[in-house]
């Protein structure tokens, strides 16, 4: 089944998303979301001049065999724009060769292992009243298990706080949090972890103390603390039994994670800016962690993934899927498939995308009773309407960045 063409599709509907579009001799359509938040065009360029021409005219059955050849045949291996290019044409083969058999994509992944995908919302709050009023709203919109991020006095903007000039009338739901901020310039935000290793123990005993001990609760740590400040934090948060505490600290060096898993209980969660199996070999090997937050869209697509995945299985570490709103439906979609497949799953992340971008992807996903399921259309079950996405060209975007009170550059 030989490939006739290639396209990217770039659209900005509620926010920026690159999207690849393969087609079939045989007029079979594959879709795989290449959206990486920030550098959007980094991977459009990477697609467009050293990726599709390489495509037409290839075998769309020959999933492993084209990542293979993507993969060595650069020479140049790993990163988020080359993990993403690749992630692209593997999700839209994958949804190719399901079309083909006349199924949705789970069953070619080894059927369901269960029957929907506990999935976790993003609650928000500058002050207690307001996070609390987000759980709420979160609680009545079907989520059985919370993120809750928080304000911190003294900081003026932190990541996570979904601010209320994102307040949706006509659905009378706050938008959540949109990390990436249209213009020409990332803003500056400030941060101090003192202040935040002192305030976020507090907010989750009131938490707790509001909604009890059976809510599962999340945490965002976003790379900013050094493995010690970590240890610290999850030691603390350990009175207030969280599901996991996410992103501790920048994982680079993969054996920081030994310092905090000798000090903590917490369960730990990272991987969403990781972008290969090599990023997890030692952490998972030396069971540093307990989920495995890659997404699909950054990891290599299906494939690769669901070979990480597997070995995480082993150490009984289970998947914790990134499903934020620079996930496409597309992206979101093929994490669905492969958490209803695998044994090993955990959680999955969702955050509501907004309505001109379910304009824009024809989904056909369910969210009942705070489960997902990627549905029973043939394929991925997701479509792009052209037309809706020529209305909403692309804009710059990027996401913030930190300084310190001594205007030191830190982690985001
Ligand atoms: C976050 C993301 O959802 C998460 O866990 O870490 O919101 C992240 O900041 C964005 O995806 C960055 O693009
Ligand atoms: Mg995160």
């Amino acid at each position: 089944m030989r490939i006739a063409s290639a396209e990217i599709i770039v659209t900005s509907p509620d926010r920026n998303f690159v999207t690849l579009k393969i087609t079939t001799e045989d007029g079979i359509t594959g879709l795989g979301d290449a959206t990486l938040n920030g550098r959007e065009l980094a991977v459009v360029a990477y697609l467009q001049e050293h990726v599709v021409p390489l495509l037409i005219g290839a075998d769309a059955h020959r999933i492993e065999d084209m990542w293979q050849f993507l993969y060595r045949g650069a020479y140049w291996r790993r990163g988020p724009v080359t993990m993403a290019a690749i992630a692209a044409v593997d999700v839209a083969l994958w949804d190719i060769k399901a079309k083909a058999a006349g199924m949705p994509l789970y069953q070619l992944l080894g059927g369901a292992s269960r029957n929907g995908l506990l999935a976790y919302g993003h609650a928000s709050g500058k002050t207690m009243p307001e996070l609390f009023d987000s759980i709420r709203s979160h609680q009545e919109q079907g989520y059985r298990a919370i993120r809750v991020q928080t304000g911190v006095p003294g900081l003026k903007s932190i990541y996570g706080i979904a601010s209320n000039d994102t307040f949706d009338a006509n659905t009378g739901v706050r938008y959540d949090h949109e990390p990436a901020q249209r213009g020409a310039y990332p803003a500056e935000e400030d941060w101090d972890t003192r202040a935040y290793l002192r305030h976020v123990p507090t907010v989750f005993e009131a938490v707790r103390n509001e909604f009890g001990p059976e809510l599962p609760l999340l945490h965002d740590g976003h790379h900013r603390m050094t493995p010690i400040q970590a240890a610290k934090l999850g030691k603390s948060l350990e009175p207030y039994d969280l599901f996991w505490l996410e992103d501790c600290t920048p994982a680079e060096n993969q054996e920081a994670l030994r310092l905090v898993r000798q000090h903590t209980t917490t369960p730990l969660a990272i991987g969403e800016i990781f972008n290969t199996q090599w990023d997890y070999q030692q952490i998972i090997r030396e069971q540093l962690i307990d989920y495995v937050r890659s997404a699909v869209t950054h990891t290599g697509g299906i494939s690769h993934l669901k070979k990480i995945l597997e070995y995480a299985a082993q150490y009984q570490i289970k998947s914790g899927m990134h499903g934020p709103t620079d996930i496409s439906p597309v992206g979101m979609a093929a994490a669905m498939h492969l958490g209803l497949a695998i044994h090993n799953f955990g959680i999955q992340e969702y955050m509501k995308h907004g309505a001109k971008t379910d304009q824009v992807f024809e989904q056909s996903f369910t969210w009942e009773n705070g489960f997902l399921h990627p549905g029973n259309k043939p394929g991925l079950g997701v479509e792009l309407n052209k037309d809706e996405a020529g209305k909403y060209p692309y804009e710059q975007a990027y996401l913030p960045y930190n300084r310190l009170a001594d205007g030191t550059v830190h982690d985001w």
